[in-house]
């Protein structure tokens, strides 16, 4: 067992684990991130809920919320670096006991991103579990806060809005579609944004803004693929080119990979902080 607070240990296990050849493109670095991004991102600045303290994508609505499809696997990834299955029958194999889910879920969202080639993302420790005997429905978000893909600027600015975010930073944090890939099983849409799905780049941007986006030909929902049909954009993507406001950003992270990586950090590091309680020094 690892000794309590020993995060760059818990770190290291998540960069142990993402490597993983019979899923998706061979990491588990794209759902973790998605993961972190999910359990944040429910976060209202107004009524001060939602958000990553508390772990409440545990327990229902939130675990069923139609946003949330596939990321019991996610969670399940991460279960053995807390609990392994044998812990119970040999103490000695426990881990990281001592770390909070709310705690784990955001850090392998950082580590998987450092793991991938992205920048440090600031992260602090400090988030609790809600206790599966004493939660009470009004800690659990309700459905509905994540952003749906296929709408368009307004709602996409209603939803980042809502937890505090700009323009700028809605640009930024929609950069992670470098990673990763949509599955019709999970939310309908199918493909990768970036023909390298486990590397974190500014690629997201630069084909957004070169590639020729054209609509699907298919009985699924509306998305948008690249003339061989190899690469995706879901509407909310597309949203970023056709919204000038977001376009500046777009093309300034598509030219300037630095700034992109600084502004993410940032951003991210900002989504997977808000409603912890911090205490101001
Ligand atoms: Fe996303 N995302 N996302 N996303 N996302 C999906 C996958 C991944 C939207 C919809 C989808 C962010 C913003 C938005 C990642 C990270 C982030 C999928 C596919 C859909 C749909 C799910 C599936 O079928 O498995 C929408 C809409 C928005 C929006 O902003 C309007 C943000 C802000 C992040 C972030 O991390 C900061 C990642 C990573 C994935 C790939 C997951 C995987 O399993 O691969």
């Amino acid at each position: 067992m690892s000794r309590s607070g020993d995060y760059d240990a818990v770190r290291a296990d998540v960069a142990a684990i993402l490597k993983k050849p019979d899923w998706d493109d061979g990491s588990l670095g794209p759902v973790l991130v998605r993961l972190a991004w999910h359990a944040s991102g429910t976060y209202d600045a107004k009524s001060r809920t939602g958000g990553s303290n508390g772990a409440t994508m545990r327990f229902k609505p939130e675990s069923t919320d139609g946003a949330n499809a596939g990321l019991e696997h996610a969670r399940a990834f991460l279960e053995p670096i807390k609990t392994p299955a044998r812990a119970c029958l040999e103490p000695s194999k426990t881990k990281h006991p001592w770390i909070s889910y709310a705690d784990l879920w955001t850090l392998a969202g950082v580590a998987s991103i450092e793991a991938m080639g992205g920048p440090k993302i600031p992260w602090k420790p400090g988030r609790t579990d809600k206790s599966p005997q004493t939660v009470k429905a009004a800690d659990i978000p309700p459905n509905g806060r994540l952003p749906d893909a296929s709408q368009g600027a307004k709602h996409v600015r209603d939803i980042f809005y809502r937890m505090g975010f700009s323009d700028q930073e809605i640009v930024a944090l929609s950069g992670a579609h470098a990673l990763g890939r949509c599955h019709t099983e999970r939310s309908g849409y199918t493909g990768p944004w970036t023909y390298t799905p486990n590397r974190f780049s500014n690629q997201y941007f630069v084909l957004l803004t070169t590639v020729q986006w054209q609509k699907k030909k298919w009985d699924g929902p509306e998305q948008y693929v690249d003339p061989d049909d190899e690469l995706m954009m879901l509407p909310t993507d597309m949203a970023l080119i056709w919204d000038p406001a977001f376009e500046k950003y777009v093309r300034i992270y598509a030219k300037d990979k630095d700034a992109f990586f600084r502004d993410f950090a940032a951003a991210f590091g900002k989504l997977l902080d808000l409603g912890v309680p911090r205490t101001k020094i």
